[in-house]
């Protein structure tokens, strides 16, 4: 009984030794432990054991049993511990791998140049007011001035919807809308979307965006316009912009001038980006001509206004020296990601 005890026990520890999963382990248990295992038939034949002889077998069977059991546990033990670490290995973060890199969107070059100017003009005081873009002739033409027989009001201009209604050709009706509600003084901006019939080629399309601005308060003279505009231009385009006003003619203003800035890449001396003149055209202004004040109820014996108009493309394409206004509406991911 002895012989086949130590038998046992060194084979249960060969083969406890020999094994390399934890499911090897348990079958190593159930055969040699459990209730039909190898000691248990040994216990069970204890029936031929003499008398005097079963509490000293008996003693061994526990012996044998509780060293099975502790090699066992300890090499479940051993064995977790490395099933463990093999996991922790396979888990590991490495901290010096470089990051995913997540695409992220960027502004459109417009939405810079339009946030930047209204930044600067509600920094001044104005409100921004936003209108229809289908007008009618009222407000986008008569109310400002332009007669039946103006150019401007041909089809090859304007985008007529139907009867009395067309797709702005400027934001001014907006400025229109706001004067009609009689509210004095006036301070604004009004940013948008216009349209025009124009074929598209590297300076036109068919749909640009204006921000037009309106003043009308009592005492508002061309200084007033100049002061705005210079410091406007400063805010835009550095502290050294000088500007200079050129006459012009619009319906709405009288009088009416186009505002050139000293060229911001050569300081004024003349290069190809300014085509050698020093200067650069951004804008179209001049006082709120009498007609139009009128035709809105304001007595322009009492009050007085002016007005400017700048095409939000022709500030992107400048500030961002892009000389193809198509890029602006094709929102190639290569080019909308430089900015
Ligand atoms: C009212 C009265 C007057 C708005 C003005 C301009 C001059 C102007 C151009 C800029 C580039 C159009 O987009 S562009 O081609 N605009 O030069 N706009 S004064 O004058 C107004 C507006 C509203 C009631």
């Amino acid at each position: 009984m002895n012989e086949k005890l130590e038998q046992i026990r060194k084979e249960a520890i060969k083969q406890i030794e020999n094994s390399d999963a934890l499911e090897k382990l348990n079958e190593i248990r159930v055969n040699f432990l459990g209730k039909k295992g190898e000691l248990t038939a040994v216990l069970k034949s204890m029936k031929d054991v003499a008398p005097e002889d079963r509490p000293k077998v008996g003693q061994l069977v526990n012996e044998t049993r509780a060293e099975i059991e502790k090699v066992l546990e300890e090499a479940i033990k051993k064995m977790e511990n490395l099933k463990r670490e093999a996991q922790m290995k396979a888990e590991v973060i490495d901290v010096t791998l470089p990051a995913k890199k997540n695409a992220v969107g960027h502004s459109h070059p417009n939405v810079i140049a339009m946030e930047e100017v209204q930044r600067i003009f509600i920094g001044m005081g104005y409100e921004v007011v936003e209108g229809p873009e289908i007008e009618t002739d009222y407000y986008n033409f008569e109310a400002l001035n332009i007669p039946a027989d103006h150019p401007a009001k041909d089809e090859q201009d304007t985008f007529y919807i139907n009867g009395d209604f067309l797709l702005r050709t400027q934001t001014s009706g907006t400025q229109v809308h706001v004067m009609e509600k009689g509210k004095l003084p006036i301070r604004m901006i009004a940013p948008g979307r216009v349209f025009r019939s124009d074929e598209v080629d590297a300076t036109h399309s068919p749909s640009f965006h204006q921000i037009e601005g309106l003043v009308i308060d009592k005492h508002i003279t061309f200084a007033d316009l100049k002061g705005t505009l210079a410091e406007f231009s400063k805010e835009l385009f550095g502290e050294d912009t000088k500007v200079r006003f050129r006459p012009h003619h619009f319906n709405f203003t009288e009088p009416s001038a186009e505002m050139d800035i000293s060229c911001f890449k050569c300081g004024g001396d003349g290069c190809r980006f300014c085509k050698g003149t020093g200067w650069i055209e951004i804008l179209g202004c001049g006082m709120v001509h009498p007609n139009v004040l009128k035709m809105s109820k304001i007595d322009p014996e009492e009050y007085t206004g002016f007005a400017f108009g700048i095409g939000l493309e022709r500030i992107a394409l400048l500030k961002y020296e892009i000389d193809d206004m198509r890029l602006l509406y094709e929102n190639d991911a290569r080019f909308l990601k430089q900015f």
